[in-house]
């Protein structure tokens, strides 16, 4: 079975409806190749500075970095997408008061690899949360292609249906599929479906930005406040802030000097716990 693909003109609800069933769908050209130009431009010399390897677990040839909303405004465009914030809202919103980044990223896949063992994003949290396919969404990851991304460039490898699997159940060669794509598109897919980077075999590189998001009440993957700290945060549009983990989730988690963390990134910081009743701090 392919991964099936829509335009990014497609109903929200549509592209829910293929997430949900698949565990993955791609959506082609979500922004302009121009706007993509641009942004890959901001990360391209920080990846020059990298290394190319990262072991088994990166098929030996991958180049990347982190911390991606550190690197200029321009990249905040991803996150905020309306149709990816849509996404996020109905994928992770059921299993949480606030979502949040959690881990962020651009990879690029060089020649000469080879393919990254299957795994699934919830794997970091083994063994304390289990593989349920009947358990709510934790994680939601967004990839974007900062190139083309074909079969031979190292195409993430995605196996639809996967996220309905018992843990043991392991992928055949013939149920893994690559997310080929224009740049510009989107490979969504759930915390629960095994990928996977691919093999390239050509002589240029595969450029990918990612970022996940997680229900606010776990431990982020990637340490936003670290990668993203006050004073570049400040400068960014507020829900970014927001999705970063400047803001507590719900009443009582992520909280500073007893108020919302919000405080950290505005001139006028909101209390809070005031008008809680019962609750004296
Ligand atoms: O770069 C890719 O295509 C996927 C990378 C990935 O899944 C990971 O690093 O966890
Ligand atoms: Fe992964």
């Amino acid at each position: 079975m392919p991964i099936q693909s829509v335009e990014r003109t497609a109903a929200p609800d549509d592209i829910l409806a293929i997430l949900k069933r698949d565990g993955v769908v791609i959506i082609r050209e979500l922004i302009d190749r121009a706007a993509m130009q641009d942004i890959v431009g901001k990360v391209e010399p920080r990846l020059a500075e990298r290394k190319t390897g990262g072991g088994k677990f990166f098929g030996y040839r991958k180049r990347s970095i982190g911390a991606l909303f550190s690197h200029g405004p321009e990249l905040s465009q991803l996150p905020l997408n309306p149709t990816v914030q849509s996404l996020a809202d109905q994928v992770l919103g059921p299993s949480c008061k606030a979502y949040q980044l959690h881990a962020t990223g651009s990879i690029q896949v060089w020649g000469g690899g080879q393919n990254q063992p299957l795994h699934r994003e919830l794997d970091a949290y083994t063994p304390f949360i289990k593989l349920n396919p009947n358990d709510p969404e934790y994680i939601l990851f967004f990839m974007f292609a900062g190139s083309d991304f074909t079969a031979e460039n190292g195409a993430t490898r995605l196996v639809p249906g996967s996220h309905r699997w018992p843990a043991d159940r392991c992928a055949a060669e013939e149920e893994v599929c690559q997310a080929a794509m224009p740049q510009g598109s989107a490979v969504v897919w759930l915390g629960k479906t095994l990928h996977g980077l691919g093999t390239n075999t050509t002589d240029t590189p595969r450029t990918g930005l990612f970022f996940s998001f997680s229900v606010g009440w776990l431990r982020q993957e990637e340490n936003q406040y670290l990668a993203v700290p006050v004073d570049i945060a400040k400068e960014l549009p507020e829900r970014l802030q927001q999705l970063l983990g400047y803001r507590a989730h719900d009443t009582f988690l992520g909280w500073v000097d007893g108020r919302d963390s919000e405080l950290l990134t505005r001139e006028t910081p909101l209390e809070m716990f005031e008008d809680v009743e019962g609750v004296t701090y």
